[in-house]
């Protein structure tokens, strides 16, 4: 199949799932091309079959907002037409799902098909909005086929917007072979300065979303009755606050804020439990991503979160906000060696068992060929 992915190319869960998928799609035989403003951030070294297309975005005096949705759309139309798409899959609804739905009509014979995929935050905070509701509404019923990323996340979708589709849920998905926890830089531990401690993660765009403040108030805690650093991982605008907050504790030595990433695999390797304390998540990819590294986590029971993580086997859930029982069900854990362990085992089961990129591909891939075929 020739297939047109369009998602955020930048940090961010719906890019790494577009991009993922895109690559495993390749060894499958078909034929993707990715279509944004930049070349997506995990896609910068060459794969067969892949292509990348730029949209530009001409400046004008007239346009105060330069129309990157028309660009977009207009040059989806023109791509369909060259390489005979057949499918565009849309990954987060705003804009895309309503670019590739113009593009589709624009175009008169052979017209493609369209899948939008919803991720989380285009539901539940950018298309709840009053501005973009209506045309959030319109993206997802013009759309061939509708995929959302948890249970959760298609209850809240048809709770909200009333659509009258069934969304399929699909979840995210790891590659075992690219997650794979013997691929450990062994000189890493020393570069980051880390002595015999433990090594707490936090990975995140630093959105109010994420609560990082919590992930500090919860390293104080943690660091009060184990020996522990702590990897703040991205970039957004809550992070100067978490600085201020960790010299307010006095405890600033012990957290290396790292800024934005690329390869966070050799990070999330290393490290002895990842603290996810969002106040909604739809999926929670990265929680997943160190699941898959042996890494248990502490999270909150919000959104996907509990379809993901197994609350008492492969890390613990606890309630929006609830500082005292992550940071206790943290020590719990960074305490008992052999907890950690087991819960660092349970993690990577969980992770391949359940959402293996096999057979969540295939899902996929299923959802295209029926559509092709309707
Ligand atoms: O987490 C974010 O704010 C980024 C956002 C995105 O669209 O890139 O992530 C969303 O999509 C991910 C991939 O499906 C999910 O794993 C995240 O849980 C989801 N974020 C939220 O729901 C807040």
């Amino acid at each position: 199949m020739k297939i047109a992915m369009i998602c955020y190319p930048t940090h961010g869960g719906s890019g790494v799932v577009a991009t993922e998928l895109g690559k495993q799609l390749v060894k499958r035989g078909h034929e993707i091309h990715f279509v944004s403003y930049q070349l997506p951030f995990r896609l910068n070294d060459f794969y067969q079959n892949i292509y990348f297309h730029e949209v530009d975005v001409p400046s004008y005096p007239l346009f105060k907002y330069p129309p990157y949705s028309l660009a977009l759309s207009s040059r989806l139309a023109e791509l369909v037409k060259e390489y005979e798409i057949e499918v565009i899959h849309s990954h987060y609804a705003i804009p895309h799902s309503i670019c590739a739905n113009l593009a589709k009509d624009m175009i008169q014979e052979n017209k493609p098909k369209v899948v939008t995929t919803l991720h989380g935050t285009d539901i539940t905070l950018v298309g709840n909005d009053p501005s973009f509701f209506e045309i959030t509404k319109y993206g997802m019923e013009k759309s061939d086929a509708l995929t959302c990323v948890s249970k959760d996340l298609k209850n809240v979708t048809k709770d909200i917007f009333k659509i009258n589709q069934n969304p399929e849920v699909i979840y995210n998905f790891i590659d075992p072979e690219e997650y794979n926890p013997v691929d450990v830089n062994p000189d890493l531990k020393e570069e980051l300065d880390l002595e015999d401690e433990k090594l707490i993660i936090h990975i995140s765009n630093f959105r109010p979303v994420k609560r990082v403040l919590d992930v500090i108030k919860i390293f104080n805690e943690i660091q009060k009755e184990v020996s522990s650093k702590l990897l703040m991982v991205g970039d957004g605008v809550d992070r100067r606050k978490a600085e201020m907050k960790a010299k307010e504790f006095g405890i600033e030595h012990k957290i290396k804020f790292l800024g934005k990433q690329d390869k966070i695999n050799s990070l999330m390797a290393i490290s002895d439990l990842l603290l996810l304390p969002s106040e909604k998540e739809s999926f929670g990819l990265v929680a997943l991503e160190a699941m898959a590294f042996n890494v248990p986590v502490i999270a909150t029971n919000s959104g996907g979160l509990p379809e993901v993580i197994d609350d008492g086997v492969t890390g613990y859930l606890a309630d929006v906000g609830d500082i005292d029982k992550m940071a206790d069900r943290a020590v719990y854990i960074l305490k008992n060696s052999k907890i950690q362990e087991e819960m660092g085992k349970g993690s990577r089961k969980r992770a391949l068992d359940l959402f293996n990129a096999d057979n969540v591909v295939r899902q996929y891939e299923k959802m295209y060929e029926q559509i092709i075929n309707e």
